[in-house]
């Protein structure tokens, strides 16, 4: 279950999102599940407060990025190990093929392309980066090193994941997404 981006998520299980109001603190329950807040739009996946939408056409990095564009997102960013975690997850149940990584390098620094921030994880195979030739100046999954990470010529051809933070209306999510069905409106438990 995702809450609202303001929400803190009490509890999966039952579907519980949390807003602390000055001076009152509501509590708000609703249908476990999907309805509870809104999600990812169809075929995107969800995690931790980012959408991803697996892409399997074969393509260079910066087609890749425009793509991603033309979705509202980004070409996929990895932030951590839980999240790198998920999206291999996504990606061995995926089509067996390398995926881009939204990032690129200069002079052995690695930026993600649309923050220009350094990166700061890493999930590279043993031995990569190997800047071959100097002219691998881009990263995928790579499927035949178990998804870890492999530095490899831009405008070579892989599929992608694009990311995209999950956007709410908050008033949506206070009313609950199934606004025909009255027993899945939130509740409210507890004033003051
Ligand atoms: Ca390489």
């Amino acid at each position: 279950m995702e809450c609202c981006s303001d929400f803190v998520c009490m509890e999966e299980i039952i579907g519980r999102c949390d807003k602390t109001y000055m001076p009152y603190r509501v509590f708000f329950v609703s249908k476990p599940s999907r309805s509870t807040c809104p999600t990812c739009e169809n075929k995107w996946f969800t995690f931790n407060g980012s959408c991803y939408l697996i892409q399997l056409n074969l393509t260079t990095f910066y087609e890749a990025v425009n793509i991603c564009y033309s979705h509202g997102a980004s070409l996929v960013h990895v932030d951590d190990k839980a999240e790198n975690d998920f999206i291999k997850a996504l990606l061995r149940n995926a089509v067996y093929q390398d995926y881009w990584i939204g990032m690129t390098e200069n002079r052995h620094i690695w930026r993600y392309y649309d923050t220009k921030k350094t990166v700061t994880f890493y999930d590279w195979e043993q031995g990569e980066p190997d800047h071959r030739n100097e002219n691998e100046h881009c990263a995928i999954f790579g499927n035949t090193i178990n998804y870890h990470w492999a530095d490899v010529v831009c405008d070579s051809h892989r599929m992608f994941v694009c990311e995209k933070s999950i956007s709410v209306d908050v008033n949506l999510c206070v009313a609950g997404r199934d606004k025909t069905s009255t027993a899945f409106w939130p509740r409210l438990l507890s004033v003051k």
